[in-house]
C-alpha cells in the first residue's frame, strides 16, 4: 500500500498510509536511490510503497519519483549528503540576526540550493523582540537586500505570534522549516498550531547557540497544508554545482552577468565584468558576492563532488 513518510528517525520511518493509519516502517540496508549518495535514502515527504510481511513488520520497498528535494552536505568536506525533505512546495528559512547569529553565507548557500532545486524560499527573521537598535537596523538592511533580489521576507517574534498571523503563509502548502539550531523553528511550529506539538530548547548561555533540541524531521498536518520541522543545521555544504552554473543560483549576479564582456565570465578577474561594476556601485551586495565566491571555490576544488 502507498503512504507518505511523515517522520524519519534514522532507524525507522513513520508512514501515513493512504487509509489514514500511521505505521512504523523499515528499509533494507542496501536500499539506495540511483544517483544520490545520501545518509538517508528515504526522507520526510517521500511517497512510498509499503509491504507488510507475515511477521507483521512493514518495509518500504519503493520510493515514488520526487517532485523536488532539498539536499545538503553536513560540512564542506564531507562526502555524504543529507536530504532534508522531499516534495515540498516551499522552504521557510528561519534566521536570527542575533541569539544565535545566522550568517549571510549560510542564508545564501541555502537559497542557492533552493534555486538549484527550484523550490520557492521565504526568509523569516525571528526573535525581533531580542534585538537592539543596531541589530534592528541590520535586520532592516537584510530584509531590504533579500526583498530586492526577490525573496519574500517576514519579521516575527515566534514566542508571541498568533496562529492567524502566520497561517496565510502556510495554507495549502507543504512547507519545510529549516535554519540553524536555536533560531526558533519548533517555537514557530507550536505557535502556528496554538499548542505544544513538539519540544523547544534553550539557548546555551556560554555560546548563545541552540542545543539541537529537535533530533528528527517530522511532518505536522494543518487543516489545509503541512509543516516539516527539522533538526537545526550548522553549515550548508552545497552539492553537485558545476563551476559555470553557480551564478545561475544567485539571481542578481546572474542577471548582471548578461552584460559581462565574456559569455563565460566567472565574475572574478575578467575585464569588462558587469558584476564587478555593480559591486562597486553597491547594486550587488558584497555579502552575496562573497557567498557566491565561497560556493565557486568549493566547485573549483571539487570538494562537493560525490
Ligand atoms: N525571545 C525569544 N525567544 C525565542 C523566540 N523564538 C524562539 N525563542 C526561544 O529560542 C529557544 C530555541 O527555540 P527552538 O524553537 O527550540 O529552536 P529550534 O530552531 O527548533 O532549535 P533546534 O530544534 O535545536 O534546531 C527557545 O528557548 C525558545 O523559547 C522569539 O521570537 N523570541
Ligand atoms: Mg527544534
Ligand atoms: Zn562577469
Amino acid at each position: 500500500m502507498r503512504g507518505l513518510v511523515i517522520k524519519s528517525t534514522g532507524s525507522c520511518y513513520i508512514v501515513r498510509m493512504d487509509d489514514g493509519t500511521n505505521v512504523e516502517c523499515h528499509i533494507k540496508g542496501n536500499f539506495r536511490i540511483r544517483g544520490i549518495r545520501s545518509t538517508n535514502p528515504v526522507a520526510v515527504g517521500d511517497f512510498v510503497e509499503v509491504q507488510t510481511l507475515a511477521d507483521g513488520t512493514n518495509w518500504i520497498i519503493e520510493i515514488e519519483d520526487r517532485k523536488n528535494y532539498i539536499i545538503r552536505k553536513s560540512t564542506n568536506l564531507s562526502k555524504e549528503s543529507h536530504i532534508l525533505a522531499a516534495n515540498v512546495d516551499q522552504v521557510a528559512l528561519i534566521v536570527t540576526v542575533n541569539h544565535p547569529v545566522t550568517s549571510t553565507t549560510f542564508i545564501d548557500r541555502f537559497l542557492a540550493t533552493c534555486e538549484a532545486y527550484r523550490v520557492r524560499a521565504i526568509l523569516i527573521f525571528n526573535k525581533i523582540d531580542l534585538l537592539t537598535e543596531d541589530e534592528l537596523a541590520q535586520l532592516a538592511e537584510l530584509r531590504a537586500l533579500y526583498e530586492s533580489i526577490g525573496y519574500p521576507t517576514l519579521e516575527i517574534s515566534a514566542i508571541s505570534i498568533q496562529p492567524s498571523d502566520l497561517s496565510p503563509l502556510f495554507e495549502g502548502k507543504t512547507t519545510l522549516l529549516s535554519g540553524n539550531s536555536g533560531v526558533g523553528k519548533s517555537t514557530l511550529l507550536n505557535a502556528l498550531f496554538g499548542k505544544e506539538m513538539t519540544r523547544t530548547g534553550k539557548i546555551s548561555d556560554a555560546h548563545d547557540k541552540g542545543m539541537h533540541t529537535t533530533t528528527f524531521s517530522e511532518m505536522y498536518f494543518l487543516e489545509d497544508g503541512a509543516i516539516i520541522d527539522t533538526p537545526g543545521i550548522k553549515g550548508f555544504g552545497t552539492i553537485d554545482f558545476q563551476k559555470d552554473e553557480v551564478s545561475h543560483y544567485f539571481r542578481e549576479i546572474f542577471a548582471a552577468g548578461r552584460d559581462c564582456r565574456f559569455g563565460n565570465c566567472t565574475h572574478t578577474n575578467e575585464p569588462g565584468c558587469a558584476v564587478q561594476d555593480k559591486i562597486i556601485t553597491g547594486d550587488i551586495a558584497i555579502s552575496r558576492y562573497e557567498s557566491y565566491l565561497s560556493i565557486l571555490n568549493d566547485a573549483t576544488e571539487g570538494k562537493y563532488r560525490g
